[in-house]
């Protein structure tokens, strides 16, 4: 079978979980940028709704960032990242799932588009989106610390999961706002967490081979066609 493909554009948050697992299973994988494409025929073929990642396995394709890491930790040889325990499973798709629901959409749509994205397009900020999603990044924060103040490695325990590996990229894209830099200092346990997770040789090998940080330009249509309103 041929190496897996990961279509996306870089600096996505969902894209670079599916790269990180790849990495840390070490699958030999190739990445295919949409950027210039996203919102085409050419995307909507493999994602009809309008998003990345998407996985190409030979003749297999498939989308949603839940089900193609899953896809990956059991089709793939390497580290398990998939816990055997039913109660620790339960907990790692209850993690993946309020990345989904509460972590992504207040840190990355909300917070990190506003002050990163949006103004690297010379789009002004909207103080009223950040405003609204702060107390709730700060819940989340504070749920965090709470699952990791038990002197354990990662949020399951000693057993590193496709659970952290969902929250890392959302909370390295916010770490990069100020909003990011004055909070998590409030939190040791989590930074204690994201310098291990920042250090795993699968995320050093992953940053290395990114790009440097450009602009997204499929981003200006954004505010107009999905830009938080308050
Ligand atoms: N539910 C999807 C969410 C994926 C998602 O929102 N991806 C963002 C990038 S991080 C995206 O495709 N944005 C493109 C756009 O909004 O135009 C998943 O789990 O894969």
């Amino acid at each position: 079978m041929t190496d897996p493909i990961v279509y996306g554009f870089p600096r996505s948050t969902f894209v670079n979980i599916v790269r990180l697992v790849l990495t840390h299973k070490n699958v030999p994988y190739t990445f295919h940028d949409l950027e210039t494409v996203m919102g085409k025929p050419e995307h909507l073929a493999l994602h009809p709704f309008d998003r990345v990642p998407i996985l190409g396995h030979g003749d297999f394709t498939i989308y949603e960032t839940s089900a193609i890491v899953s896809y990956i930790d059991e089709a793939f040889a390497g580290p398990k990242l998939t816990p055997q325990d039913v109660r620790a499973r339960g907990r790692m798709n209850q993690w993946i799932s309020a990345v989904n629901s509460y972590y992504y959409p207040y840190m990355i749509y909300h917070v990190t588009h506003e002050r990163l994205v949006f103004p690297e397009l010379g789009i002004a900020s909207d103080e009223k989106v950040v405003a609204h999603a702060m107390p709730k990044v700060e819940l989340g924060l504070g749920v965090l610390e709470r699952e990791l103040s038990h002197g354990q490695d990662y949020v399951l325990g000693s057993e590193l999961s496709l659970a952290d590996f969902f929250i890392l990229p959302s909370t390295f894209a916010f770490s990069l706002t100020e909003e990011g830099g004055k909070l998590y200092p409030k939190f040791p346990a989590f930074s204690r967490w994201r310098e291990r997770m920042e250090n795993l040789p699968a995320t050093k090998k992953q940053r290395s081979i990114l790009p440097r940080r450009e602009p997204i330009l499929h981003a200006r249509e954004w505010a107009n066609s999905h830009r938080p309103k308050y």
